[in-house]
């Protein structure tokens, strides 16, 4: 698909070690002509990195923040305390807790500050819901998702039981 002009999500993790799994994201935006900008900025280590990046998202043109974030996963929250921007969490998986520690620290925000949240390292599906956002108001993506829902479609109906 050609590059759908003026999209932009912000796809953002607390380390470097989290893109294994946030590349997923970025994947099917990138598939789908959404413009991506990936980066480092991690609630514990930058802090001043976090702010800066959450008060200026809007006017940097960015319409969907996907952030992931494991442990103590306070990224996702924390920047959607400081813009109105939609924000997506994505748990990433640490292997002493499976993953629960980074799932329950996101998805338990107070009233008032949402954060939409995704299965443990379902990075996919928040691309995939960052995009069902955008077609809201931007047919061409709509036209992907729908075809997204398509083959998903076909592809469950071509299974077979023995
Ligand atoms: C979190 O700590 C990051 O989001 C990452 O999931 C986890 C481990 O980070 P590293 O020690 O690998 O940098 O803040």
């Amino acid at each position: 698909m050609t590059s759908v002009e003026k999209l932009c999500v912000a796809v953002i993790m607390g380390s470097d070690s989290d893109w294994a799994v946030m590349k997923n994201a970025a994947d099917v935006l990138t598939e789908a002509g959404v413009e991506v900008r990936a980066d480092v900025v991690s609630a514990h280590r930058t802090p001043d990195k976090l702010v800066s990046f959450s008060r200026s998202a809007r006017e940097q043109g960015v319409h969907v923040i996907i952030a992931g974030a494991g442990g103590a996963a306070h990224l996702p929250g924390m920047v959607a305390s400081m813009t109105t921007i939609p924000v997506i969490g994505v748990p990433i998986l640490q292997a002493n807790l499976s993953g629960l520690d980074s799932l329950l620290s996101i998805v338990q925000m107070p009233s008032g500050v949402p954060v939409a949240t995704v299965g443990i390292d379902q990075a996919r599906n928040a691309g995939i819901l960052a995009l069902r956002i955008l077609a809201v108001s931007e047919p061409t993506i709509r036209e992907f998702v729908d075809q997204l829902v398509e083959i998903q479609t076909q592809a469950s109906l071509s299974k077979f039981l023995t």
